[in-house]
């Protein structure tokens, strides 16, 4: 699919491109900027069934202009009343072919594509993430590493990750634009897909099913960095001490409190206790609850209001709420789980 098409996208993408930065400012998050293998592909077949709908169109709109002008009703003439033909044997057969010939330039290549992106040949042999989506945050198992995290999942650029995927609850839908298609999030079965990063940075993910009120927060990341940085992460997380004691007393007082009320929830560790996020490495993200700037301030509000940061949350009303100053402990506490140098900070250097 290079060539002509490479050059129909390029125009293309030069005045989205100019669309979408002029924009909202999130970047890597454009099905139109493509930076993995199943975004790509789709793009592909996009291109494909819009070049077909415009040279419809075009065809359309000459012969419409054609038979305007030629077959204007003429002074003098406007009783006449043109030949009536009917059943035109030849007409009847290019117009009934066309569209069929449309229909499998459109079908071949998506097919084709729908197969490649279904293949599940050397799963066995890849990195294979179990991911949970819950309203509203998502949990990714990586169950071979026994490695647990929440919100920013970490892949390796360039290799096939396989996405184990269910839901605790109600359907969702995984999607991350600029990586690859979307795929269900189902209660009762799993739906697998493969995802392939071209370029190391951070990708932003939505959850594309409705699926409660606080929906459209429901955003996660995919963390791409190099293989070596992987494995450094991979073994930060695997090597962490997960009850290490914090330096400053402030943050000591907060790990007590933590432990007392929100540990029945919140695993920090290779605990698979998944009713909350994991915050194994809460200090290495950048956002809270995957929306908000991971703030000091912003932290001790989640952790005293989180209905006014996401409305209809599983945390509200099901935790003791401490006061506003144990909540300064624990959120000193939480700010400095950080086991790794690897973060979307510096993934997105
Ligand atoms: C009943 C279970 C439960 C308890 C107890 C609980 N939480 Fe939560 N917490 C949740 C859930 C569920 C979410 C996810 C909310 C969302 O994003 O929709 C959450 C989210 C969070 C987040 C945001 C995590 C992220 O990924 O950015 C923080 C921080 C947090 N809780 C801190 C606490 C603290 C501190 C306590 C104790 C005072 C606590 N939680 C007690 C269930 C709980
Ligand atoms: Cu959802």
């Amino acid at each position: 699919m290079k060539g002509w098409m490479g050059k129909v996208r390029a125009l293309f993408l030069l005045s989205i491109l100019s669309l979408i930065l002029s924009g909202c400012g999130v970047e890597n998050l454009s099905a139109f900027l493509p930076k993995g293998y199943g975004a790509e592909v789709s793009l592909d077949i996009i291109f494909i069934s819009l070049a077909v709908m415009i040279f419809v169109f075009i065809i359309v709109m000459v012969i419409y202009t054609i038979v305007l002008v030629k077959y204007r009703q003429k002074k003098g003439q406007e009783d006449f009343v043109p030949k009536q033909t009917e059943g035109n044997h030849i007409l009847e057969i290019v117009w009934t072919v066309i569209p069929i010939i449309l229909l499998i330039v459109i079908a071949v290549p998506t097919i084709a594509a729908t197969y490649d992106l279904a293949d599940e040949t050397d799963k066995g042999d890849s990195l294979n993430i179990n991911v949970t989506g819950n309203q509203y945050w998502w949990h990714f198992n990586y169950s071979e590493e026994e490695i647990q995290t929440s919100q920013d999942m970490y892949i390796p650029v360039g290799q096939k990750v396989y996405l184990n995927m269910m839901s605790s609850d109600v359907l969702h839908s995984f999607w991350v634009p600029a990586i690859s298609g979307k795929m269900d999030t189902n209660p009762e079965n799993e739906n697998t897909m493969y995802i392939e990063a071209y370029e190391e940075g951070v990708y932003w993910g939505k959850c594309a099913e409705l699926c409660g009120p606080s929906h459209s927060l429901m955003d996660f990341k995919i963390v791409v960095v190099s293989q070596e940085e992987f494995d450094q992460w991979v073994s930060d997380m695997q090597n962490l001490d997960a009850e290490a004691t914090p330096e400053t007393a402030s943050a000591q007082e907060g790990q007590a409190l933590f432990e007392q009320s929100c540990l029945q929830c919140h695993a920090i560790g290779s605990n698979p206790v998944a009713i909350g996020p994991n915050l194994t490495n809460f200090g290495d993200r950048s956002k809270l609850a995957g929306v908000e700037d991971l703030t000091h301030d912003m932290l001790v509000e989640w952790i005293l209001d989180p209905e006014s940061i996401k409305p209809g949350n599983k945390m509200t009303g099901n935790y003791d709420v401490p006061s506003k100053d144990e909540a300064e402990k624990i959120a000193d506490y939480l700010l400095q789980l950080k086991p790794s140098e690897i973060t979307p900070e510096s993934a997105s250097e």
